[in-house]
């Protein structure tokens, strides 16, 4: 808790106004949101690229990859990652153009954290 200082004014004769009082004020500074990357399946995309994406965009092991890879293929989509704004947007911006410039049909969002 961070203690405010201030000074107090003169408001009566014979006050010189030089007494001080000390007001607590409570912290309102709020971390910043978080967002989840996430992979979507489809139909198309051929398994060992999504592999490739997970290693070369998200720093995962190739076991890690596949995993997420065949969780993506079951489930239909899996979190990659959580980031800051800034740094979501890069890994979706990459993974897209990734994707495009091989013309799969990946595809890569984010969502704000509860
Ligand atoms: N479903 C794809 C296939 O059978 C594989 C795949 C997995 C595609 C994950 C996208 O995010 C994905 N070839």
């Amino acid at each position: 808790m961070k203690l405010f200082q201030t000074q107090m004014m003169a408001d009566k004769p014979g006050d010189d106004g030089d007494a001080s009082i000390l007001i607590e004020t409570r912290p309102r500074t709020k971390r910043p949101p978080l967002y989840k990357v996430l992979i979507l399946n489809d139909d198309y995309t051929p398994m060992e690229f999504v592999v490739h994406v997970l290693e070369q965009f998200f720093g995962m092991t190739h076991a890690q990859a596949f995993e997420i890879m065949l969780t993506v293929h079951k489930k239909g989509v899996a979190v990659v990652g959580v980031f800051s704004h800034e740094i979501a947007e890069t890994k979706v911006g990459q993974v897209m153009d990734f994707a495009r410039r091989h013309q799969h049909p990946l595809q890569c969002t984010m969502e704000k954290e509860e």
